[in-house]
């Protein structure tokens, strides 16, 4: 069942239920649909490293500030593809290219990235890349070169966004999420927690998911990575049942979508993460790298999914 237009006020009395209501209700909703066993892994890859001209204050690679990050050029073809290679064997069925631009040029880069996507299709692993705002030819370029997925976070609601993000517009990320669709990708879209917003932000993001059209087949959820030399260097520490209530929540209103306990999770607690896959959360990026901070450890995702009787999903179960 997908619950169509659900408003913020639907979506916070879901989230401010008493916890074991809302744990009943996650639950139940995560095994209708999913094997609640199997978890999803994706790979992610930084193909074109800083230097982007946006200001989002969360991010290592804006060009607008001091930050740890050194850009880099387009990755080549062949260390791509070495990579993909490297995270299939590690286990991983989708493989996540990123590219910190404000959105895509048409020209040699593109053409390079449409290559990419070829080769990880190649390989057998689903696709998906981020690349920021996308025109309407070149999201069907994208689905042309065989792209499953076009990742494209709103990342908080529409009234805290401008208090992040200056240099683009809610509208705009709206906008590319509907030219992937109408070309026929499947939309991975989420957000980001502990930016400092407002549980009702919280609220508004998940509300704002659940009454798209189509809403995302992947919904990352991302704990801020407090990077030094952005704004957001000095946020204070998240409260944790927050996280959960966030992905409970989702797992009820968007229940046939993969949930990502994505950035942050190698500052989260074994137990943390259990709470999170008990609730819904079904897929995580593995490997040692996001795009410029560091990941989870896979051994220590091995030994937590031994501890718990889960497993990895394989690639002929992900949708
Ligand atoms: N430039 C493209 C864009 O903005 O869509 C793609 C790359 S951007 C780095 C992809 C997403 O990574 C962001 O929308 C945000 O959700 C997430 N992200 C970036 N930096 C983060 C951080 N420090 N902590 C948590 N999530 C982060
Ligand atoms: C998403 O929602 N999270 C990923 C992926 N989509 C592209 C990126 C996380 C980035 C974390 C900070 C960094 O490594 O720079
Ligand atoms: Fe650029 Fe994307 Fe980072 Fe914003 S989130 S600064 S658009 S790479």
């Amino acid at each position: 069942m997908h619950l169509t237009r659900i408003d913020a006020s639907a979506v916070l009395a879901i989230y401010e239920q008493p916890f074991p209501e809302l744990a009943f209700a996650a639950i139940t909703a995560h095994r209708a649909s999913f094997d609640p066993l199997a978890i999803q892994r994706s790979t992610l890859l930084s193909v074109k490293t800083g230097g982007c001209s946006e200001d989002c204050g969360y991010c290592a690679q804006s060009a607008r500030r001091e930050t740890h990050v050194r850009p880099e050029p387009l990755a080549q073809l062949d260390e791509v593809v070495a990579a993909a290679r490297a995270a299939k064997a590690e286990g991983a069925t989708r493989f996540c290219m990123g590219a910190a631009w404000r959105g895509v040029k048409d020209g040699p880069a593109f053409e390079r990235v449409l290559a990419m996507v070829r080769e990880v299709n190649a390989l057998g692993m689903e696709s998906c890349v981020t690349l920021g705002a996308l025109q309407p030819h070149q999201a069907q370029a994208l689905r042309d070169a065989g792209l499953q997925y076009y990742n494209h976070n709103l990342d908080t609601s529409r009234a805290y966004y401008p208090q992040v993000v200056s240099t683009h517009a809610y509208d705009d990320r709206l906008q590319t999420l509907e030219r992937a669709r109408a070309a026929g990708l499947k939309l991975c879209c989420g957000g980001i927690v502990g930016m400092g917003e407002s549980r009702n932000d919280r609220v508004a993001l998940i509300a704002e998911l659940a009454a798209m059209e189509s809403p995302p087949e992947s919904v990352p959820v991302n704990l801020l990575v407090p990077i030094e030399g952005t704004p957001l260097a000095e946020r204070a520490t998240f409260d944790p049942i927050e996280l959960v209530r966030t992905v409970a929540t989702l797992r009820i209103v968007l229940p046939s979508s993969h949930i990502r306990l994505a950035a942050g999770r190698s500052e989260m607690s074994a137990e943390l993460q259990t709470l999170c896959f008990l609730l819904g959360a079904n897929s995580i990026f593995s490997g040692d790298r996001l795009l410029t901070t560091e990941n989870a450890a896979l051994d220590s995702d091995a030994a937590l999914f031994a501890a718990l009787g889960m497993h990895a999903e394989t690639g002929s179960e992900s949708r």
